[in-house]
């Protein structure tokens, strides 16, 4: 867990956050679920769906503020919605039209890498860069568990490491690289495989939004002192298949997709702050709205 030796660091949400929280997380959910639609009618090509990861995306996106720069996967559309890139830029891609719809530099979150891994090595080469340039903040990359089995993860974290680059590895850890379990690709976690590199590490559980919020205050917090990287293992269930072309099925038992899909942390967060009195019957209709146009907005471009 967490180093007790940085309690200074612990942020906790308020309530406007946790709010915040949940309403990334029921948006992304809403994309997700239109794009799914769209793909069954041929709008989409493909979709990787990030149902299951809400928590890991948005906690992370939102403790390290928006100046950092985010190298991500292809998954982290929670976070590329956070960081304003559009539905309809969202979806060029997956829809066939371009390599990236976004001005990455506008919304300082970087192209999708389908070359697992690739980004690891772009987003600390990114990073020594800036500080070449005498810029002090850091990137965030995102990485998949499958992914970290690829050499240049070991060579982005060793890189990292000796050159003490200002770089946040979040790892959504969930547990299958497309039909290949995440036991039979490492004997460690990813967060103890950072430490054997010289990186500082933290494995969490990611179904809570605050938990990934917290950790991840306090890795950016690490970082933004020490000029030095840091590695977050979150804990994900991953609910869909790995992308909309892979019947899960095949090789997952009933009972692993039922327990990812009882897990979902959508609902358990959304369910946790009514319960709270945080949401109220009138923020969940706002929200509810801003879910429709979000979904009117993607069907009216693709559909
Ligand atoms: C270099 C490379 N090898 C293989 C692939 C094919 N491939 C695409 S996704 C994937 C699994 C990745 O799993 P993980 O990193 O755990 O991410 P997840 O999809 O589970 O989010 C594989 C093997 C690829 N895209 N790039
Ligand atoms: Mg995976």
């Amino acid at each position: 867990m967490v180093s007790k030796s940085e309690p200074e660091y612990a942020t906790d949400p308020d309530d406007d956050t946790r709010r915040l929280l949940l309403r990334h997380m029921l948006l992304a959910r809403g994309l997700d679920e239109e794009a799914h639609q769209l793909q069954k009618q041929g709008g989409f090509i493909l979709w990787p769906s990030l149902q299951g990861h809400e928590a890991a995306q948005v906690g992370s996106a939102l403790a390290v503020g928006p100046a950092s720069t985010v190298v991500p996967s292809y998954r982290e559309h929670a976070v590329a919605l956070l960081r304003g890139v559009t539905p309809e830029e969202l979806g060029a891609q997956w829809a066939g039209r371009t390599f990236c719809g976004w001005d990455p530099f506008r919304v300082r979150f970087f192209p999708y890498t389908m070359v697992l891994a690739a980004q690891t090595l772009h987003g600390v080469g990114y990073s020594i860069g800036q500080r070449l340039q005498g810029r002090e903040d850091f990137v965030v990359v995102y990485i998949g568990d499958g992914a970290t089995s690829e050499g240049d993860m070991s060579e982005a974290m060793n890189l990292a490491a000796v050159e003490s680059a200002s770089v946040l590895f979040v790892c959504q850890n969930n547990g299958w690289a497309i039909s290949k379990p995440a036991e039979e690709q490492m004997r460690t976690s990813v967060a103890e495989r950072a430490r054997g590199f010289g990186i500082e590490s933290v494995e969490i559980p990611g179904h809570d939004p605050e938990t990934v919020f917290s950790a991840c205050a306090r890795a950016a917090a690490h970082i933004r002192r020490e000029r030095a990287p840091y590695l977050v293992e979150i804990r994900v269930g991953r609910i869909n298949g790995h992308t909309t072309t892979d019947a899960q099925e095949v090789y997952r038992t009933a009972e692993d997709i039922a327990q990812a899909r009882a897990a979902d942390p959508v609902t358990a967060y959304a369910a946790r702050l009514s319960e709270l009195g945080v949401a109220d019957t009138a923020w969940f209709e706002a929200v509810d709205a801003e879910v429709r146009e979000l979904r009117e907005r993607l069907m009216k471009e693709y559909a």
